[in-house]
């Protein structure tokens, strides 16, 4: 196994300005003609090798001249010319692909009858053979040929620039990108589509075609999809002065797609679940959800597409700036404090999963075997969490000036993370570049320590403060941060002093003047708004910790607050004996925030309510017993549901006259009711079961779908009653009835294995579709306590799925693996278990995505 280097890294040995790809689509196969311009860069180099995989190469011409046999050789995915004398030519080689018998949903392949492709990263080499790097960018021209009936619509990058019949009931098709880009931007799609048209006016009065392609019958789908298109062209315009570019945006939804989207240059392809929406069969969060995505595909086209990434190490540079780009714009168009609540709960419980376990990596790495199993969530959010540090830092004037100097700078080229920072900080004297981009080397979760020194008579505060990271395995991690921690000192219950205090050094001292407490000690939070994305430690009081309750404002620390209250109480009940001082102070304090705390966020209630799940706390705990952790949560359900029923009922009333309110409005009051309803049903109140259950056919799908989730976890006979009610509704209707197999998938009843292999074997399940695959498993895995049967059966039954899926789907197969990274934290016997059966998955024939994973884990 060969790794790629970042300090490999060399620029290619050619240019290759100009491609012109002809696709003639027949029935069991394209025909691929390719036509590469290029221009030799390395004086010294006298041969081109080119990757390509899945294709079968008929001829090969160098200028017009035919190669002999004795010129190329093909081995090893890989065609390599010799000799090249020439410094300028144009390489044309005719290959066929069989996109029908591709199921890996990278190149070109077919799904539901419509051919498509999916390039990033390395999908171009199985669509024609390529060098195949994000810095080569080339403009493309794109002919396209097909059966008319079966292919009424054919699409690529750029602009039409024609469209001809032609005889035997073909037609054709020629685009044009007029915009150089890496092979991973460039698109294809031929089927039938059904379009919806709309059209956007930018700031420069230019009219922008917008049009989404839907198969027949999901048409009346797309107006939340089109309105969030809209929104986001207006956002990056009077956010950034970023322009769209063309005249023409293309959107497709595709149902076998791997991830979310693909932001390919004027035709972004997406998972059909992230564009078919409306009120009726989509919750208000799959609503915020689909509209962030479809922002940062559109965000793409400025970050990642005019200024792509030099090399895959450098990915961050554009996904974790667009996730960060995606993030403000939620936040402007929605409350931004909430938003920054729920990206750091996710923060947290995934990527901190992810860095405290064998998988860790940096948010730029040193090396890779599968690009594939880099897009990860250290990349995409860790990454944009340091990009929400440099703009702390340097404040938002400087930020925004220092990104439209990066954007200026590198307009159409292949750019570094290393630049990026630089021009952020290019003005900047008070932080140092090189020490800020530690940052980027690190992996591991830092863990910052406080400890308060305070002189009342003074009135002086002193705040000692150290950084450490745990993690030895890297040698940048020894190096220090610079971490910027926001804090507030309470000096009494109506007045604060807020502060940034920038750390640089591994201890360091802060000194506080002036420091007018009223309390015995001053009161601090730390790291509000989430400021860092680090752990710490503080040496703040329970009593304390109350009273920031009370009086604190920032939301992700009154969240967070309660959070660690939340966890301490179910490690007590773990570990030792509950701890019933806590428990009942910490009940007092809930009661007293939904009865007198009239004009609180209605979301934020219903985080305060809600008792962490078992994927929120599973890495938070040192020695998991996965069991104990799950009745410890459902006995924490009861108990706090029995205690704040009455106050829980009064809410319930209070709230219903704004719950059937259109999205965005009402979202808050839907968001509560799901806790409200968690807690109720829980504590076993018997009257509120057939108001749920009212709400299974509710014209909202938030309502329906909180009336299944919160039945999760009560065994009684109405739950087979609402799961059926679900599933006939909406059985043709894919995008929803994958709820309903992630419902079945997460109840516990005996026999459970054959109950999830009842979801496999069910009429309506798509084998290639790779949502409801990852629906039935992950439910299965974070939400169904019998996957962690004692005697190991739960294990070894997801074992054989995964070595099962893994043959069609590496790349779903190798991120899902990693639900057993965390093995190490368990107890036995799920420890032994877990351990019995990654040897068992690395003794057979794996993918090479796969293998790099298990081999990661067992390291
Ligand atoms: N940039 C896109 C990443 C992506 C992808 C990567 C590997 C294999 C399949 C894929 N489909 C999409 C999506 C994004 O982050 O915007
Ligand atoms: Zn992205």
């Amino acid at each position: 196994n060969q790794y790629i280097k970042l300090e490999d890294y060399k620029p290619f040995d050619y240019e290759i300005p100009n491609i012109f790809l002809d696709f003639i689509i027949e029935d069991k196969r394209v025909i691929v003609k390719t036509e590469l311009e290029f221009i030799k860069k390395n004086i010294n180099i006298n041969s081109l090798i080119l990757d390509g995989i899945d294709i079968f190469v008929e001829k090969i011409y160098l200028d017009e001249s035919l190669l002999e046999e004795n010129n190329y050789s093909i081995q090893k995915n890989r065609l390599l010319i010799k000799p090249i004398l020439k410094e300028t030519f144009t390489l044309k080689i005719v290959g066929t692909i069989k996109p029908k018998e591709n199921f890996s949903l990278l190149g070109m392949y077919e799904s539901n009858g419509i051919i498509t492709t999916q390039c990033e990263a390395e999908g171009f080499r199985r669509i024609s053979y390529h060098s195949d790097r994000p810095d080569i960018l080339s403009k493309y021209k794109v002919r396209i040929e097909a059966n008319k009936e079966d292919f009424p619509v054919l699409l690529s990058n750029g602009n039409l620039v024609k469209a001809n019949d032609l005889k035997h009931r073909r037609h054709e098709v020629i685009w044009e990108d007029p915009y150089p880009k890496p092979s991973y931007l460039f698109a294809l799609v031929a089927g039938k589509l059904n379009c919806i048209k709309d059209n956007f006016n930018t700031k420069s009065n230019k009219k922008v075609e917008i049009n989404i392609y839907v198969e027949k019958g999901d048409e009346k789908y797309v107006k939340h999809s089109i309105n969030s298109l809209k929104k986001s062209m207006k956002w990056d315009e009077e956010k950034y002065n970023l322009e769209y570019d063309l005249s023409l945006f293309n959107i497709v939804a595709i149902r076998h797609f791997n991830m979310g989207a693909m932001e390919n240059k004027s035709l972004n392809i997406f998972n059909s679940k992230l564009i078919l929406a409306n009120k009726e069969t989509t919750t208000d969060e799959e609503l915020e959800r689909i509209e962030g995505v479809i922002a940062h595909e559109y965000f793409h086209n400025w970050t990642g597409n005019r200024i792509t990434c030099r090399d895959w190490f450098q990915l961050s540079l554009k996904e974790g700036l667009t996730v960060f780009r995606d993030q403000e714009f939620t936040s402007d168009l929605h409350n931004r404090s909430i938003k920054r609540l729920e990206d750091a709960k996710f923060l947290r419980k995934a990527q901190f999963r992810e860095d405290s376990g064998p998988t860790s990596h940096p948010v730029r790495p040193e090396k890779y075997l599968e690009i594939d199993n880099f897009y990860t969530t250290t990349i995409y959010e860790k990454g944009a969490e340091i990009i929400r540090m440099l703009k702390t830092l340097v404040k938002e004037e400087n930020f925004n000036n220092g990104f439209s100097n990066f954007i200026s700078t590198y307009d159409g080229k292949a750019a570094t993370i290393d630049q990026f920072v630089n021009k952020i900080l290019e003005n900047n004297k008070e932080i140092n570049n090189e020490k800020f981009k530690t940052w980027y080397k690190q992996n591991g979760t830092p863990l910052v320590k406080f400890k308060r020194k305070w002189d009342k008579e003074k009135q002086i505060l002193k705040i000692q403060v150290s950084q450490i990271n745990s993690n030895k395995k890297n040698l940048y991690n020894d190096l220090p941060l610079i971490i910027p921690i926001n804090i507030a000192i309470f000096l009494n219950s109506y007045e604060k002093i807020k502060k940034t205090l920038i750390l640089k050094e591994k201890e360091e001292e802060f000194t506080l003047e002036n420091i007018n407490s009223k309390f015995d000690s001053p009161i601090i939070s730390y790291f509000r708004n989430f400021s860092a994305p680090i752990k710490w430690e503080t040496d703040t009081t329970f009593a304390e910790k109350l009273l920031i309750l009370e009086f604190e404002t920032d939301y992700f620390t009154i969240y967070d607050t309660i959070k660690g209250i939340y966890k301490k109480i179910i490690c007590k009940r773990i570990y030792e004996e509950p701890d019933i001082n806590i428990e009942n102070k910490l009940i007092t304090t809930l009661r007293s925030i939904i009865r007198n705390n009239k004009s609180i966020n209605l979301s934020l209630l219903s985080e305060i309510l809600s008792i962490p799940t078992f994927s929120e706390i599973e890495s938070e705990i040192k020695k998991v017993d996965p069991l104990k952790v799950y009745k410890t949560i459902d006995d924490l359900n009861y108990l706090f549901g029995t205690k704040l029923k009455v106050e829980l009922l009064n809410k319930l009333k209070e709230i219903d006259k704004n719950i059937t309110k259109l999205w965005p409005e009402g979202k808050d009051e839907r968001k509560l009711i799901e806790t409200i309803w968690r807690l109720l049903l829980h504590s076993k109140y018997e009257g509120i079961k057939n108001k749920v259950i009212s709400y299974i056919d509710s014209n909202s799908m938030t309502l329906s779908k909180a009336a299944l989730n919160v039945f999760t976890r009560i065994n009684c006979p109405e739950r087979e009653l609402i799961s059926n009610i679900f599933f006939n509704k909406w059985k043709h209707n894919p995008v929803v009835l994958d709820n309903w197999f992630f419902f079945k998938a997460s109840i516990e009843i005996n026999n459970n294995q054959k109950n999830i292999e009842a979801l496999f074997k069910n009429e309506y399940f798509d084998v290639k579709s790779p949502n409801t695959l990852k629906s039935i498993l992950n439910a299965y895995v974070t939400r169904n306590s019998l996957f962690h049967s004692r005697d190991g059966s739960g294990y070894k039954y997801v074992a054989d799925k995964i070595l099962e899926y893994d043959k069609s789907n590496p790349i779903v197969i190798s991120r899902f693996l990693k639900i057993f990274s965390t093995f190490r934290q368990y107890e036995n016997p799920y420890k032994r278990n877990i351990i019995k059966v990654l040897d068992y998955i690395k003794k057979n024939k794996l993918s090479p995505n796969t293998r790099e994973i298990i081999d990661a884990i067992l390291n």
